[in-house]
């Protein structure tokens, strides 16, 4: 059974997670990948979101990059670039087996969710590592210059694009997967963690799959976001420069208006304590406590801080 559901984008939710996953028994914890960022590349299945949890939680992620795997090398790119290919994007060699034997698996008819937790398996993880959706759900940036595809937007355009808005094609027709139902439907869990990932384009297209707003609604779980905003900048990735082109404040205080309506505690780091009361008024209760992890002691305390917090706001 699943005691904690945990909402992840990648290397912020993914360092969360594993912080979880020793915070409580491993198999407590199910973790729900984006799969918004995934993307068809030189032939094959990408699915960033749901590689760097695998590669945070089997302990062979790349961390100087924040995506990949540790220990690479690129014969594979520095080759294909001399042959004269598409080398915007990334694909260490031992990175690009999985790519190879996932696009294979997905070729002869398995679904996400059964070569995600495959592969979960052979990295002697015993967390369950689950993608939101079995079906195709792709983000889209719309920005000043027009839409632009995920990647091409984060990875080939550097984020530089003036962001006017998102949308998740192909999410009003997609299922929440197998796995991500039946942990709301066979009991409700204990708590669901919205982890410090971009609420716009990690968390939000959870959110859009049908279903999932009535699942968390419907749960006794308390459910508690944490910012991915500490003191008006992201620790990683383009959330903050996000909100401002947005028109909104690039504040913890704006993640949780973000969040407001769907969470029942909202944790934020110390630099932001003066946010504390206006993030109450919204409604949730909130925990302010370090928020930034940098070692892996930061990522457990934390974990085991918003599962205690948690607990209180069950008992109340
Ligand atoms: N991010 C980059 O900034 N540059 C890359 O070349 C790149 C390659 C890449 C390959 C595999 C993979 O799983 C992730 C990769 N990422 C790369 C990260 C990824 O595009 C983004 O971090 C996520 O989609 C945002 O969560």
């Amino acid at each position: 059974m699943s005691r904690c559901v945990a909402l992840s984008g990648g290397v912020g939710g993914a360092k969360l997670a594993l912080g979880l996953s020793k915070a409580m028994l491993p198999e407590e914890l199910l973790v729900i990948a984006n799969t918004g960022d995934d993307f068809d590349h030189l032939g094959l299945r990408i699915c960033p979101d749901i590689d760097t949890v695998s590669y945070t939680l089997g302990e062979l992620a790349n961390l100087e990059l924040g995506w990949g795997r540790r220990d690479e090398s690129w014969s594979f790119m520095e080759t294909l670039g001399s042959l004269g290919g598409d080398t915007w994007f990334n694909l260490g060699d031992r990175d690009l087996a999985l790519h190879v034997e996932r696009t294979r698996r997905l070729q002869a008819g398995e679904t996400l969710s059964a070569v995600t937790a495959d592969v979960a398996k052979r990295f002697g993880i015993t967390s369950a590592i689950v993608p939101m959706s079995d079906d195709d759900v792709r983000t889209i940036v719309d920005t000043a210059g027009g839409p632009l595809a995920f990647q091409h937007y984060f990875v080939r355009e550097k984020c530089a694009p003036k962001v006017t808005g998102f949308r998740f094609a192909g999410a009003s027709d997609a299922r929440p997967s197998p796995a991500f139902r039946e942990a709301f439907e066979a009991a409700s869990p204990e708590l669901v963690i919205i982890c410090p990932s971009n609420p716009f384009i990690s968390i939000d297209p959870i959110l859009a799959l049908p279903g999932v707003r009535g699942m968390l609604a419907g749960t006794v779980a308390p459910i508690v976001a944490i910012s991915p905003i500490v003191g008006g900048k992201a620790i990683k990735g383009p959330t903050a420069k996000m909100m401002d082109e947005l028109g909104l404040p690039a504040t913890a205080l704006g993640v949780a208006e973000h969040y407001a309506g769907l969470i029942d505690g909202f944790v934020l780091d110390k630099m932001d304590a003066d946010e504390e009361d206006a993030v109450r008024a919204l409604g949730p209760d909130v925990l302010v406590t370090n928020t930034v992890m940098k070692s892996l002691d930061d990522r457990v305390s934390l974990a085991r801080e918003v599962v205690a917090f948690s607990r209180q706001l069950s008992a109340k």
